[in-house]
């Protein structure tokens, strides 16, 4: 009750973190405040403490790397790293040591599991063997997108980012095609070859320690896709419906937990520039031919690109993630 108490009047900075329905009377709710480090409230008598992350959230980047954290977030056995570390892929923050990387942790429970989310350690070349070296029994989660959609996503950040800086960019067509053919040498293009970078992780981790969440599914129906990972984790299900709910005007799920409502910032909903149902639908031909790869690699397939070539009319949909509004491949 006290600690309720002290959550209601630390309420301008709640986050979602705070709003755990206890697992059971006997569980304290979690008391890490929004921020990193200096727990306001690290003082009531817990036995919290800072632990490495049992599970690491790798990728993909705008894959919906950030909604699937703040929905694992809503179950009461887990605690979230609010901010990305890049402690596997940035050698200067590697250099700092695990010590450094515990440190950088929220409190947590005994019986909660720690997660972080860097969805750079994906395309990071270092990265499976140092995560490997911390923990070899650590369980991964790797969330994927359409590889196609997925490019006008990582375009869309990086214009953005640009714009504000009022720095120049190109047209997404323009750098997307290049020639007739689509431009393999554009990063975006190439962190959407999934097999590669999966290979990777197979050299080191068993597929059976690494789940993948279907983002296209997360964002129509969350609750599924949340009950495989619970499973994956060895988690009791506690993801409830009544914990997310539609906001008709953002267009995508917002969560709700113990009467406090969150929905994703609205950076996740920025609108994709216009791409020709041509470039799109040679952009999808191009991707085909690496889905199979990664579809036998990892023993399951997705709806990507339908197989059925682009969409008749010129795309304006908006980012995916999380605002649910997928391209109409389709249907
Ligand atoms: C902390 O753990 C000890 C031993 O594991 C237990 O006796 C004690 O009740 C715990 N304290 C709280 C506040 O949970
Ligand atoms: C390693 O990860 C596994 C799976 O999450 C976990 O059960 C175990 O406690 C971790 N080991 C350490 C030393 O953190
Ligand atoms: C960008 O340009 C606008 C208008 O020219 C100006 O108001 C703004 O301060 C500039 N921003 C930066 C970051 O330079
Ligand atoms: C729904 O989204 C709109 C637009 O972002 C926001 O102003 C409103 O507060 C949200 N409503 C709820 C109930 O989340
Ligand atoms: C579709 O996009 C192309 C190239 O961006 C443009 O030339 C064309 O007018 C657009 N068509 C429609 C129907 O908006
Ligand atoms: C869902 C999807 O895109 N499937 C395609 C994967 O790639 C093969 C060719 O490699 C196509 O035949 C599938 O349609």
């Amino acid at each position: 009750m006290a600690s309720s108490l002290l959550l209601l009047l630390l309420s301008s900075r709640l986050s979602l973190s705070e709003l755990h329905t206890p697992a059971s009377p006997n569980t304290t709710p979690q008391l890490e405040p929004t921020t990193q480090g200096e727990g306001l409230l690290s003082v009531p008598a817990t036995n919290a403490s800072r632990k490495l992350p049992q599970t690491i959230i790798m990728g993909v980047r705008k894959g919906g790397t950030r909604a699937l954290l703040e929905m694992l977030n809503l179950h009461p056995h887990i605690t979230v790293a609010k901010t990305e570390m890049h402690f596997f892929d940035w050698d200067e923050n590697y250099q700092q040591g695990l010590g450094w990387y515990r440190q950088q942790m929220p409190l947590s429970l005994p019986d909660q599991i720690t997660v972080e989310k860097t969805p750079g350690y994906f395309t990071s070349a270092r990265a499976p063997e140092r995560i490997q070296a911390m923990n070899s029994s650590l369980r991964l989660l790797l969330i994927v997108r359409d590889p196609a959609e997925r490019v006008i996503s990582d375009y869309t950040q990086v214009l953005h980012n640009r714009r504000q800086q009022n720095k120049s960019f190109q047209p997404v067509e323009q750098i997307l095609i290049r020639d007739g053919e689509v431009n393999t040498n554009y990063k975006a293009i190439q962190r959407s070859l999934y097999h590669l970078h999966m290979a990777n992780w197979l050299q080191r981790f068993p597929l059976g320690q690494i789940h993948i969440v279907d983002g296209d599914l997360l964002i129509r129906d969350p609750l599924p896709e949340l009950r495989r990972a619970e499973r994956f984790l060895h988690l009791p299900p506690r993801i409830q419906a009544s914990n997310f709910y539609f906001n008709h005007t953002k267009g995508f799920f917002c969560l709700r937990a113990e009467g406090h409502e969150r929905c994703l910032d609205d950076s996740k909903g920025r609108r994709h520039p216009s791409v020709s149902a041509r470039a799109l639908s040679q952009l999808c031909t191009y991707f085909e031919g690496h889905n199979d790869s990664f579809f036998k690699m990892v023993g399951r397939s997705f709806s990507w690109c339908r197989g059925d070539g682009a969409p008749e009319q010129n795309i304006t949909s908006s980012d995916t993630f999380p605002l649910g509004q997928a391209w109409p491949h389709g249907q």
